[in-house]
């Protein structure tokens, strides 16, 4: 029976519905049995990860030229080369502003350039140089100083050894495990092989533009009338089969996993490089991992890897990859705190492990010291690290945010509570979720909705059946100052009657395979194609979808980039091909951790020409990268509704914080499954105390809105919103001072305790700026737990009660399901709204009250930042910062110096004391409106002194006399 064209296309097309639905639900039946490791390679299955890893320390090939130096104020340039195969690599020493280091090393004549992360994507701006002195420079190599640090570099074999004070911090190659997989042409080395071999490769390799490489021997002859950088004149290029090459292997020119062909056109690419951090036993970061804060040895695991991956269901407590990738390492003893940043956007792995610094004998003579030793692995680029030099973690979080910036500071809706789900189904249910909140008395932020708002996944519609009317459903949300978020994925359904899809398409804007054509995949709209966010126009473009005209919304409506790793359903690892094509013919195995931050930029700079630069937007991403701070807030996935990932939130975010990623959270209650009341509670508990606090969960879990739950679970979740609500100035404050300082408002007991051993290795309890003492409940039926409270002399008092607690020792704290263990820390002063309502923005005119925990001496102080909570008029100065003082029973409030002006309504309506001597009669308050008596008295059951209504606007500076 002959088929008309039509029929054709229809039965394709039902054809092309049915492979769409089949990939979904294996992917959906994969999730019920948590995570499939097969679909994520091992580092044995990666074939660089093997030929790195398989590096035996103590025999580097590498040794330095020192008659190639070329000393510049604050640069030194020095060629490098491998004894083995007579590649020579260009070594640059770069000292930099703030006490910071960065060496490069790339080879010197590449045979193309390799890939380097354009200055301004992830760094902000190329890096502040610092004038250096050259002290020494002999065979045995040169050393330089600058502030108070020395940078000694070592010849044969090449080592650098970095010192802070004289004392060594860093070490680079003291393992002698550098390896540069410089590129080639793979005529080279298949005429070296065999006929058999020979068959292997069909394709013909590109027809690249061969630059000279020195003869074997030859450069060191020469390369004193030479710069590094240069060739001399008269040099032979060499022909390529006359090098002694590495091992070679078939697996570095192609390379299969699973059924995936990774047609690899370049050949062997990778680098990798050990660094040594002596006299340190603990080093963090590195995220994004489903691990303890503190960092732990690889000897018996994979390496760590950085690779950004969608991982259903991930399992815990492991090295594998996760949606996010952040190089940033930092070590911390009790003298001081180290960073560096590997700026590198290929995958990465990372090995760890401990040592006794023998190595370094030469050093420290006669002392034993520990060592943490790390192998970093790329795939491909260069090597580019930055060492920040600390001495305190605070001055690392400084260095680093030099470096790639800060969070800016978020709306205060953002720092709320945001209530998610997969999905709200229509208008209606969202009106219903809405004033739910509102009857049980809870305050809410935000509403979001999931992929199923829109028309069959095409981003930037709505489903119309569902949602008639979604600017009248948004002006209903903010009459209560609510906002909704909604969902925008990167793949792009290829319809080409999706106006998104079309024109993206005809402006060539898509990510192309390796024959140059769109690239296509499976994502939850079937048949997908992706934006090549790489490309500044691109983004530049995609800037443009979230105009009123182009988007049917509304100011009070955020924006969601999930899968944005990418996740493609059908790819290697659930990713792109690693030979796909991005901007600059770039592969994406040279970039992959960038496509997500490229992402999550472009929607957020769309937000902000949306509002012609006036509001402060607010995009949530799943995949990041360093930088990705700059961009907005980010959630660590798929997390489970089970005991353990409630637990494993805490290491996870604070790993993130101490990488610069500082306004992260967790599904609250878990994505999946269905956690028990209990659970839900607890989670809720924790989640108030964290950065990003957000309640979401999967499609097929029940509905588990706070106001369904039992009323004892209902009444326990309503008091730690109620909390998080009250303490939103502490919050808010705390932000601002991460914009400015790069210091995160969430942090591990050892950036405020550096010398106290016990808390490097704490992650179950954690800080809430310097102030705050958080041990979140994490075990099932657990009504009490041990408290640590750091700090000899220091006294921490139970929010709740003001029950005192000294530092320097641990107590058992009764935890009742109703109850969060949080303590202030005394000598503090922290600032709270006790007005909840139904959202933040309903409190924006509310007073506030002052809590003052004072120390030993009397003695406490604080501050309080104020602006309008949303535009980016605080740029301009449009804000209020007070620094409070109390000593001598006298309580003072003061500008900051540098602080600026807004009108505020915002007033002081109570100050509670917290470890007053009695004797107080008379309380008096001084201002620029004169002098008056204030109503105060002992709440001795509560064991507080509280002075009511000063009554004075934040603005005004005073003083309050407790005589
Ligand atoms: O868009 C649906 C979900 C989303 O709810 C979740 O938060 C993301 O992490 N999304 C992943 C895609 C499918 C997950 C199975």
């Amino acid at each position: 029976m002959a088929l008309s064209i039509h029929d054709c296309c229809r039965r394709l097309k039902s054809h092309i519905m049915r492979i769409d639905r089949f990939f979904v639900s294996l992917l959906l039946i994969s999730q019920v049995f948590g995570v499939n490791k097969e679909n994520f390679k091992t580092c044995d299955q990666s074939g660089f990860c093997k030929r790195q890893r398989a590096m035996e320390p103590g025999k580097s090939p590498y040794v330095v030229m020192m008659d190639s130096i070329n000393v510049k104020p604050s640069k030194i340039e020095v060629q490098v080369l491998n004894k083995e195969n007579d590649v020579r690599l260009l070594l640059e020493v770069f000292t930099l502003a703030h006490n910071t280091a960065r060496i490069k090393i790339n080879e010197l004549q590449p045979l193309k350039p390799r890939y380097e992360i354009p200055p301004g994507d992830v760094l902000i701006e190329e890096p502040k140089q610092q004038q250096m002195t050259v002290t020494d420079v002999s065979n045995s190599g040169a050393t330089l100083t600058f502030e108070n640090n020395k940078i000694i570099i070592h010849t044969d074999p090449f080592r650098i050894d970095f010192l802070a004070n004289e004392t060594p911090v860093v070490v680079v190659n003291a393992q002698g495990l550098l390896k540069f997989e410089h590129l080639r042409t793979k005529e080279g080395w298949f005429n070296k092989m065999g006929s058999t071999i020979k068959s292997w490769f069909s394709k013909p390799f590109r027809q690249g533009k061969q630059d000279p490489v020195p003869n074997e021997g030859e450069g060191e002859s020469n390369a004193d009338s030479q710069q590094a950088g240069e060739v001399a004149e008269g040099e032979k290029p060499a022909e390529e089969e006359k090098k002694k090459e590495d091992n070679e292997e078939p697996s570095m020119w192609e390379e299969t996993f699973k059924t995936f062909h990774d047609s690899k056109p370049n050949g062997p690419t990778s680098i990798g490089l050990d660094i040594s951090f002596p006299n340190f036993e603990h080093v963090y970061g590195i995220p994004e991992h489903a691990d303890s804060m503190a960092l732990k040895s690889t000897k018996n695991t994979d390496p760590y890897r950085l690779f950004n991956l969608d991982v259903f269901e991930y399992d815990l407590y492991n090295p594998m990859a996760l949606y996010g990738s952040v190089p940033v390492m930092l070590a911390h003893n009790i003298e001081r705190t180290v960073g560096i940043y590997w700026n590198n956007a290929a995958e990465t792995w990372i090995d760890i492990g401990s040592n006794v610094a023998d190595k370094m004998a030469d050093l420290v003579k006669g002392m034993e010291m520990p060592q943490v030793d790390t192998h970093w692995m790329s795939e491909s680029g260069v090597i580019d690290v930055f060492i920040m030099l600390g001495p305190s973690v605070k001055d690392v979080f400084y260095q680093y945010a030099q470096l790639t910036g800060t969070t800016f500071l978020p709306p205060l809706f953002a720092i709320s509570y945001h209530q998610c789900r997969w999905n709200y189904n229509d208008e209606e249910d969202v009106k219903n979720v809405d004033a739910s909140f509102d009857k049980v008395d809870i305050p809410l932020d935000v509403i979001w909705l999931d992929i199923e708002h829109t028309d069959g996944k095409r981003y930037f519609t709505w489903a119309s059946d569902k949602f008639p009317n979604p600017v009248d459903m948004l002006k209903h949300l903010g009459a209560k100052g609510r906002r909704m978020v909604t969902i925008v994925d990167p793949h792009l359904k290829r319809d080409d009657n999706y106006k998104v899809y079309s024109e993206a398409k005809s402006k060539d804007l898509m990510v192309k395979t390796n024959n140059g054509v769109e690239y296509e995949g499976w994502c939850w709209p079937g048949s997908s194609s992706w934006p090549d966010f790489t490309n500044p126009e691109v983004r530049k473009w995609w800037t443009s979808k979230f105009q009123y005209s182009e988007y049917t919304s509304a100011p009070n409506l955020f924006i969601w980039n999930d899968m944005n790793e990418p996740s493609v359903f059908n790819g290697p690892e659930i990713t792109f091909h690693k030979d796909v094509v991005h901007y600059g013919g770039w592969e994406n195995r040279d970039l992959h951790n960038l496509y997500g931050l490229y992402v999550h930029q472009a929607t957020s700079e769309g937000q902000l020409l949306r509002s012609d630069n006036q509001e402060r937007p607010f995009v949530l991403t799943r995949a990041l990268f360093a930088g990705s701070q700059r961009f907005g807030a980010v959630w660590t996935g798929d997390n489970t509704g089970e005991w353990g990932h409630l637990k494993v939130s805490n290491p996870m975010l604070l790993s993130l914080s101490l990488t610069g990623i500082t306004f992260s959270g967790a599904d609250i209650g878990g994505f999946f499954r269905n956690p028990e009341p209990e659970l839900l509670t607890r989670w809720y508990q924790a989640g108030a105390f964290q950065p990003f606090f957000r309640a979401h969960a999967h499609l097929d879990t029940k509905r588990r809105e706070p106001y369904l739950l039992p009323e004892e679970h209902m009444r326990s979740i309503r008091n730690s919103i109620r909390l998080r609500y009250s303490y939103l100035p502490y919050w808010y404050t705390l932000f601002y001072e991460n914009e400015r300082s790069g210091t995160p408002p969430m942090r591990p007991l050892w950036v405020e305790f550096p010398q106290d051993t016990q808390t490097f290795t704490m992650d179950d309890e954690y800080l809430i700026g310097s102030d705050l003492l958080v041990k979140p409940i994490t075990e099932q039926g657990q009504t009490s737990t041990s408290v640590y409270f750091p700090g000899k002399g220091v006294v921490w008092y139970d929010i709740e009660n003001f029950e005192a607690y000294n530092g320097d020792g641990s107590a058992t704290i009764n935890a009742g399901l109703d109850k969060v263990p949080v303590f202030q820390r005394s000598g503090s002063i922290i600032p709270r709204k006790l007005r909840i309502r139904r959202s933040s923005a309903l409190m924006t005119d509310d007073p506030f009250t002052l809590f003052i925990c004072l120390d030993s001496q009397g003695k406490a102080s604080g501050e309080l930042y104020v602006d309008d909570y949303h535009s980016l008029k605080y740029k301009n100065g449009q804000f209020v910062h007070k620094q409070f003082q109390f000593s001598n029973n006298i309580l003072s409030s003061k500008a900051v110096p540098g602080s600026g002006s807004y009108d505020t309504k915002e007033w002081i309506e109570r100050v509670i004391i917290v470890g007053l001597k009695k004797g107080i009669t008379k309380v008096v308050i001084k201002s620029k409106d004169g002098e008056q008596a204030l109503q105060s008295g002992y709440d001795s059951s509560a064991k507080i002194f509280v002075i009511r209504k000063p009554s004075i606007n934040i603005q005004t500076d005073f003083i309050i006399t407790l005589q």
